[in-house]
């Protein structure tokens, strides 16, 4: 459908461009400004020196301080064999549930070319926070070995007002100019500490997002919605890693009864033995316009509008992490919103490529999806 990739330009040619970069401003911005240029034109942006008075900006990269506040607190912890929580995994299903393939419901239908894959979330458990702290950077310290696992602090859900209070006055509860033009107070404020090895697969979220990175440095690749199917979103079944800490072994379950997840099959960084097979499963996000790609470094911070597909890699600082804070606005379910959903409905097939999975493969390709 020569339509949908017309949308892909015609979105670059307004309003976004194609350097794949990221517009900067090196301020704060007015509510007005952010409303104007950013927020109503669901076009992201980097913003620098908003954050320069935040304590945390001097007092997270020392141990001591976050270790005093925090250290009667317990924090939740997510566990992966390899820092991929919340992303597609292969599942042997001789090692877990086997759902049944043959039912005729249509969301179970539409996922059986994915029969080999789940959407696997970590084993998260409530750890000390001096604990946590160690166990994540112990994972970037130890390079010349791998570790056991890797472990991310990255609960959501609110959790730097709910599990990290005691580190409120070291940020800001808000930001002033957001919650000025977004008419609204954050709905949850979150604290991300991970390592190099903590990755978050592609996903969007219906949230405006202010994401502020405190120590070391985020890596954002990011798709605007007019590029949902690009991502080959298909439903997956939900699995939950479990941790021994007796063995130190994982065990991929899936639940049960089954529950499907709608998640994005594109990995945009595949291992080398993986490269030449993912790069013809997904031609549409291979061929069509590159990612916009950007580094957020300590003090600085993302606005990423709702909707936008984003995908996060990180690099610590030289005490093995990398800290961010990032506050989740509730978005506006506007004409925009309906227009998206609109177009996620839409069965698309590409023209990109033409001799692109005709064969068995032909529903790497079909919708409708989320
Ligand atoms: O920092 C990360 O790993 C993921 C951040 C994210 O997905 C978000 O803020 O919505």
């Amino acid at each position: 459908m020569k339509e949908i990739e017309t949308l892909w330009s015609e979105v670059r040619d307004l309003s976004l461009g194609y350097s794949g970069r990221v517009e900067r401003v090196n301020s704060p911005l007015t509510p007005l400004q952010f409303l104007r240029d950013f927020v109503s034109q669901n076009k992201p942006c980097i913003i620098s020196n908003a954050i320069n008075h935040w304590p945390a900006l001097s007092c997270w990269t020392d141990d001591t301080h976050l270790i005093r506040a925090l250290s009667s607190v317990s924090v939740s912890l997510h566990l992966t064999p390899n820092g991929r929580a919340d992303a597609l995994a292969p599942f042997n299903p001789h090692h877990g549930f086997a759902f049944n393939s043959a039912s005729s419901s249509s969301t179970e239908a539409s996922t059986t070319a994915a029969t080999s894959l789940c959407f696997a979330s970590a084993h998260v458990e409530r750890v000390p926070f001096p604990e946590a702290l160690s166990l994540i950077s112990s994972g970037s310290r130890d390079r010349a070995s791998i570790p056991k696992f890797v472990a991310y602090a990255q609960q959501q859900n609110d959790c730097f007002r709910l599990e990290y209070s005691a580190l409120a006055s070291d940020c800001d509860p808000h930001i002033q100019w957001a919650t000025e033009a977004l008419g609204c107070l954050p709905e949850a404020v979150n604290l991300w500490i991970g390592n190099q090895h903590s990755e978050t697969s592609f996903h969007k979220d219906h949230y405006e997002n202010l994401y502020a990175v405190v120590t070391g440095e985020k890596h954002f690749l990011l798709l605007p919605p007019t590029d949902v199917h690009r991502l080959y979103i298909k439903e997956y079944p939900a699995a939950n890693y479990s941790y021994s800490w007796v063995t130190g072994e994982f065990t991929l379950e899936l639940e049960n009864p089954i529950r499907y997840v709608p998640w994005c099959s594109v990995d945009p960084y595949p291992s080398p033995e993986t490269k030449d097979d993912e790069m013809s499963k997904f031609p549409l996000y291979v061929n069509g316009p590159a990612p916009f790609e950007c580094t957020i470094k300590a003090g600085e911070i993302l606005y990423l509008p709702s909707m936008w597909f984003h995908h996060v890699r990180q690099s610590p600082d030289e005490r093995g992490r990398t800290i961010a804070v990032n506050y989740w606005y509730d978005m506006q379910f506007d004409i925009k919103y309906a227009y998206f959903n609109f177009l996620q409905s839409l069965h698309y097939q590409s023209t990109l490529n033409s001799t692109l999975h005709e064969d068995s493969d032909s529903d790497a390709d079909s919708g409708p999806y989320v």
